[in-house]
């Protein structure tokens, strides 16, 4: 059985898609188009067409454009607030087809999709929306100490930066879109935005939906393509004031050299190998899912993953065995199916670079306690996997995965234990399972990361910000914090002469 298509599915993915630049669908410049296949089957799924340099160079003008000369710059912050708020009732409206479109493109089950991607998308821009009109600055009081008995009136503004590239990765690829969309819209910003060449559906869909909304032409473009070449030159040009970029730590690097050109604002969220520490005093009832929670949720395509298991020793063999438990009975399956429970990886890329993450543990003589295999012989599926009997140095320790493949080690004392947490190059999550509100909130503190989340894992809302210490990033998303990263600040300065 499986979830049966929407006709407005069918036809989309029927259909080849275009680029979206200046409000109008357009090919590629030079006629090129690429193929998204289905993770769960490798066939072809549908037709893009391909943005290189001169697309960019085409979305980069409209975008100017829309910034310079309106009618988004001109529309009152209510009124652009409106259309914000808009955007996130018509993704509720069509969320059964944006789940569907998310779960063929992405692999992940439809009602997971349907239950938390579209949902969180939709109160994204709600959220955001609320912000228009609430973006401000303040009066300053000056003491200029060599010109004394002077008055002034200072005060600052929050502008909008102007024209930002936004490139997004596809394990959320329409809640990325909306993370990255909602916080530059309300600030009144213009955007080209990059798919994921792996998940391009949902975010074209999105197009469609902001112009409904009524979003005037230009203010957002999508622009489908690789990295390599759309990506790069978007984060190189110089009509580009600033590049939000959500993706691998290694092209987090690329992305701020290429930006050096210009100096062009850059906010990065990366990657993350985040420990999820569950202490002696729990109720395995609540940690036990709750771990695997952390790791298997999205397969194991979470940035902020809990892929570093530690429990203490007293109860490692009761917790990681329960954790083993539920690996093995997580049922694999196409994301249409409705009794799936985790859906493919999202490319054959991905699938070679997870599995041959398991490959090199079992080399370094880790042991594979659950799992640790390819599933089926058809798509990319990867068995949920938990790993123990591991060193600090393995690469499956240190690397991000990006799987749903778990390391976990026992630890004795508070102190060992913040020091093995904090023992990585990134700082994006973290998970502590404790009844103990003091060691909960006194380990909080220790670890270096953008979240802590206490008794529970992965909860998202649009008001808690979210981004990395370390190599995990620069700057937030989300929450209010957000607004800083899409604002400039102007100080203006007036010396009364009553
Ligand atoms: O990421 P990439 P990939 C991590 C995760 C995963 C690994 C590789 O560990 O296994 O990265 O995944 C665009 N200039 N994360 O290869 O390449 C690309 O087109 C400009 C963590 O898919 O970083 C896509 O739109 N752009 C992560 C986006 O960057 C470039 C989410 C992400 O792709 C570019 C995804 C270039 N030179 C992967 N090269 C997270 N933090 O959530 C690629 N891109």
């Amino acid at each position: 059985m499986t979830v049966a298509l929407e006709k407005s599915v069918q036809d989309f993915i029927s259909t080849p898609r275009q680029l979206f630049i200046g409000g109008q669908w357009v090919d590629a410049a030079s006629g090129r188009t690429f193929a998204t296949p289905n993770p769960a089957t490798g066939d072809t799924l549908a037709h893009i067409a391909e943005a290189d340099r001169e697309d960019v160079d085409r979305a980069v003008r409209a975008a100017r454009a829309a910034f310079e000369e309106g009618p988004w710059s001109r529309m009152t912050a209510s009124e652009r607030g409106r259309v914000i708020w808009r955007i996130g009732d018509l993704i509720e409206q069509y969320g059964d087809e944006l789940a569907q479109l998310e779960s063929l493109d992405n692999g992940k089950p439809y009602a997971v999709a349907r239950a938390a991607d579209i949902p969180l998308a939709a109160e994204l821009f709600r959220y955001m929306a609320g912000w228009a009109t609430k973006i401000e600055g303040n009066t300053i009081s000056l003491s200029v100490p060599y010109m004394p008995g002077s008055e002034f009136h200072a005060y600052t503004l929050r502008e909008p930066i102007g024209v930002v590239a936004q490139i997004i990765p596809w394990n959320f690829p329409l809640l990325m879109a909306a993370w990255k969309l909602g916080p530059a819209l309300t600030t009144g910003n213009t955007v080209i935005l990059k798919p994921a060449e792996q998940t391009p559906l949902s975010a074209l869909r999105l197009a469609e939906i902001m112009a409904e909304a009524g979003l005037p032409d230009g203010v957002v473009n999508v622009l489908p393509g690789y990295g390599e070449t759309a990506g790069a030159a978007l984060a190189a040009h110089d009509g580009v004031d600033k590049v939000a970029f959500t993706g691998s730590t290694e092209v987090g690097k690329l992305i701020v050299q290429a930006a050096a050109g210009n100096l062009k604002k850059v906010s990065l969220e990366l990657g993350g190998k985040s420990p999820n520490v569950v202490f002696d005093d729990v109720d395995p009832a609540l940690a036990i899912p709750g771990a695997a929670n952390a790791i298997f949720f999205n397969h194991g395509q979470c940035c902020v993953a809990g892929s570093r298991l530690f429990v203490h020793e007293s109860r490692f063999d009761e917790v990681v065995g329960g954790v083993a438990d539920i690996a093995r009975g997580i049922k694999l399956g196409s994301g249409l199916d409705p009794d799936t429970q985790m859906g493919p990886l999202v490319s054959d890329e991905q699938f070679r670079r997870v599995t041959g993450y398991l490959e090199s543990g079992r080399a370094e003589g880790a042991r594979t306690v659950a799992g640790g295999q390819r599933h089926g012989d058809k798509g990319y599926f990867v068995q949920p996997t938990v790993i123990t009997d591991t060193t600090p140095d393995m690469s499956i320790v240190r690397e991000e995965i990006f799987g749903p493949v778990v390391v976990a080690s026992p630890f004795s004392s508070l102190d060992e234990l913040a020091a093995q947490a904090n023992d990585t190059a990134y700082g994006l999550g973290a998970g502590i399972w404790t009844r103990d509100v003091n060691k909960a909130h006194a380990l909080a503190k220790r670890l270096r990361a953008g979240t802590v989340w206490i008794n529970c894992y992965n909860v998202f809302d649009a008001a808690l910000p979210f981004g990395g210490y370390k190599q995990s990033g620069w700057g937030r998303e989300m929450g209010h914090e957000v607004l800083e990263a899409y604002t400039e600040v102007k100080a203006v300065c007036t010396q009364l002469h009553p």
